[in-house]
């Protein structure tokens, strides 16, 4: 788990993340579709979406990326008792859309990469550290629940 500081960097963090989540989750969802296309054709309402124009523009993404974000922010703010609202989540992804767990290490690492260029002076180092290793918690547990949930992930 992380320590008492390490939790206070995830949420200090997640804190100035919150007030625009739509622009970040829109963010997100668009690099995520841009560098891993295959990840966008899981999505049966954003196989229409072509261009990189069409990405950004869409409302859809962007309701999207908020729900993303919305749910991964409630699952941090849980620190190390995240169970009741992972398993739900974990269940979707495991049961209905199957969406591997390295698709998982993706879209965390994009969190973190949009996170700093939108908060250079505020995620230094060890609020770096710190979120990464919250992302890697949130990995593994989603991926012990997969295998509950009879899918290897
Ligand atoms: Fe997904 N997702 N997702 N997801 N998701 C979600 C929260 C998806 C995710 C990673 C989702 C995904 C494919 C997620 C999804 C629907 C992810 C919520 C709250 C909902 C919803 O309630 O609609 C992470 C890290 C979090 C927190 C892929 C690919 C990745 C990497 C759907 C195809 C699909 C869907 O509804 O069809």
């Amino acid at each position: 788990g992380l320590s008492d500081a390490e939790w206070n960097h995830v949420l200090g963090i997640w804190a100035k993340v919150e007030p625009d989540l739509s622009a970040h989750g829109q963010e997100v969802i668009v690099r995520l579709f841009q560098v891993h296309p295959e990840t966008q054709e899981r999505f049966a309402k954003f196989k229409n979406l072509k261009t990189l124009d069409e990405l950004k523009s869409s409302e859809e993404v962007k309701k999207h990326g908020t729900t993303v974000l919305t749910a991964l922010g409630r699952i941090l703010k849980q620190k190390n008792n995240h169970e009741p609202e992972l398993k739900p989540l974990a269940e979707s992804h495991a049961t209905k859309h199957k969406i591997p767990v390295k698709y998982l290490e993706f879209i965390c690492d994009i969190i973190v990469k949009v996170i700093a260029e939108k908060h250079p002076s505020d995620f230094g180092a060890d609020s770096q550290a710190a979120m990464k290793k919250a992302l890697e918690l949130f990995r593994n547990d989603m991926a012990s629940k997969y295998k509950e949930f009879g899918f290897q992930g």
